[in-house]
């Protein structure tokens, strides 16, 4: 099956953290109809990608993937579904299943019907062995399972646009904080998870040191930094395509407790370190977006206390409502 692309935005994963914003957004851009979200689950009632268009599909299923994309006129596709570090680790199969062969299965799509692709990495490509402020270029030796299928996702990606010229590209998120859905079995899920527990309970238990230092970012600069790597002119996005290094802030998990109680004043924090410390442990402190900034203009708008303003007033609006 080929033909020449259609117009409209397929995103899998949709269902999930990212998906449930960039959804959204991309309806504001092209129009609610034109994006139709995917997932192997419904999204909730509540969820903002429930107003329009939305089908069960997996990415590893390539005749349904063909078909959609045939029968909707896809002519991109935003692939997020993915298993995050935390899950991966513990179902290491899995993880390798879904992460490279949904890429597979995405990619060779795309060389079918002359997609556009968006897919996304993660800092979770560098190992112990990077430096703590992570360049765009040094060897990725990453320890975790996650980590390896990014890297494999990266390589995949090159070699697709290098042999048949497939429009791929990618960002190495942090970290992503956000408010709109719950964060999906990754290790930084804990910099999403204290907001809601400091708001409903005032306490929270983090799984990580409170010294533990990790590249983050606020949603709404990720979205905006894929929808501006998305529209950058291919002619002007060198050999860091599949994975530019993007930068939001970076703080420990203590300075983001202390950030939450003086807005917050009663809230309190445990810190009872599990196996997701070794992943943090094997990740860099912050990265070095010059190579981003260079080349399709990347700067970020969110600090920590931005971010921290925004999170606890926006989950309380939505409490609220
Ligand atoms: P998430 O776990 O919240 O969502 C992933 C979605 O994929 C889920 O809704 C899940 O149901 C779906 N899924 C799982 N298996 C599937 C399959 N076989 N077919 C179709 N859908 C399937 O993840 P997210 O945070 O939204 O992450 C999206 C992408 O961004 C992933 O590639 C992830 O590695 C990357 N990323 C995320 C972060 C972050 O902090 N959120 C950071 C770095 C990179
Ligand atoms: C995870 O913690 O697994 C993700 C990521 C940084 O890729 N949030």
């Amino acid at each position: 099956m080929s033909g020449p692309p259609g117009e409209r935005i397929l995103v899998t994963g949709a269902s999930g953290q990212i998906g449930t914003d960039l959804v959204s957004e991309l309806r504001k851009v092209h129009g609610r109809e034109n994006v139709v979200a995917s997932d192997i689950r419904e999204p909730d009632h509540e969820s903002p990608i429930s107003d329009g268009p939305f089908t069960l599909l997996s990415v590893l299923d390539g005749d349904s993937m063909e078909s959609t994309i045939h029968d909707e006129g896809i002519g991109t596709i935003y692939h997020l579904a993915a298993i995050l570090s935390a899950t991966g680790e513990a179902k290491p199969e899995l993880c390798h299943r879904v992460n490279v062969g949904g890429t597979v299965c995405v990619l060779e799509a795309a060389r079918d019907f002359e997609l556009k692709v968006y897919a996304p990495s993660s800092i979770a490509v560098f190992g112990p062995d990077a430096p703590k402020i992570a360049p765009q270029k040094t060897p990725l030796n990453p320890t975790t399972m996650y980590g390896k299928t990014k890297v494999t996702g990266e390589i995949l990606a090159m070699n697709y646009w290098k042999q048949y010229g497939v429009d791929v590209r990618g960002i190495r998120y942090p970290g992503l904080i956000s408010w709109k859905a719950p964060a999906g079995g990754g290790t930084t899920d804990y910099a999403v998870d204290i907001f809601r527990a400091a708001i409903e309970h005032g306490h929270y238990e983090c799984f990580v040191r409170e010294d533990t230092r990790l590249p983050m970012m606020y949603m709404d600069d990720a979205i905006r930094g894929t929808i501006s790597l998305m529209d950058a002119p291919s002619e002007n996005l060198g050999s860091s395509r599949a994975g530019y290094n993007i930068g939001g802030m970076s703080f420990t998990a203590g300075e983001l407790v202390d950030a939450i109680s003086r807005r917050i004043p009663d809230f309190t924090c445990d810190f009872v370190p599990d196996i997701r410390q070794s992943y943090a442990d094997s990740w860099p402190d912050d990265v070095d977006d010059s190579v981003a900034r260079e080349d399709w203009g990347w700067k970020p708008k969110f600090g920590l206390e931005e971010m921290v303003d925004e999170m606890i007033n926006r989950l309380r609006e939505a409490q609220s409502s």
